[in-house]
């Protein structure tokens, strides 16, 4: 018979536990919804714009993996998402992105559900671990505002796909430059 291991004194509530595994669930969601954003970029052929993604892609597997170590170290049990309703095809460049920030308005909002639970039931162990996440999601929402910047400053005339693509494969020095001026993020 299968051994079980039950941890039975934990300060984690199951309600705290639901919510972290539904975030983890958006996290793993974000990263395939990125992965399916890259590959429509590669072979629309916007090179930079897909490795951008990629990158993201990878990040957000990261960020899902944070939640999942917390959840299992805190005596709850992380569990993978089923993932459905991944879309892969896209109208337009600029529509990727503005899907990019609408996403990420999405999580912010997430996390700050989150954290507004954990302050109410006084659980300032998973308040604090959620702090990164906090500070994340302005990063976040600066390289899709960034991003769509890029189509208006720009303009998608002529050579103007082509640049904005060459742009958009730095924008996270964007983010960093901008770290410098406004405090670390
Ligand atoms: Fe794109 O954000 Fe994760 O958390």
């Amino acid at each position: 018979m299968e051994k079980q291991i039950v941890t039975t004194n934990r300060s984690l509530t199951l309600e705290t536990e639901k919510l972290l595994n539904d975030q983890v669930a958006k996290e793993d969601f974000s990263s395939a919804y990125y992965l399916s954003m890259a590959s429509w970029c590669d072979k629309t052929g916007y090179a930079n714009a897909a490795e951008f993604l990629y990158r993201h892609a990878d990040e957000e597997r990261q960020h899902m993996l944070k939640f999942f170590h917390y959840i299992n170290e805190a005596g709850g049990h992380a569990l993978q998402a089923e993932l459905t309703g991944i879309e892969h095809n896209f109208k337009s460049l600029r529509a990727v992105f503005e899907l990019v920030l609408a996403h990420e308005i999405s999580i912010t909002q997430s996390i700050n559900d989150i954290v507004d639970h954990c302050f109410a039931i006084k659980d300032f162990t998973t308040f604090q671990f959620l702090q990164w996440f906090v500070t994340e999601q302005r990063e976040e929402e600066t390289i899709a505002r960034r991003a769509l910047e890029l189509f208006d400053i720009i303009g998608e005339g002529g050579v103007g796909l082509w640049t904005i693509d060459q742009e958009l494969g730095k924008l996270e020095s964007f983010v960093q430059n901008s770290a410098t001026a406004t405090g670390p993020i």
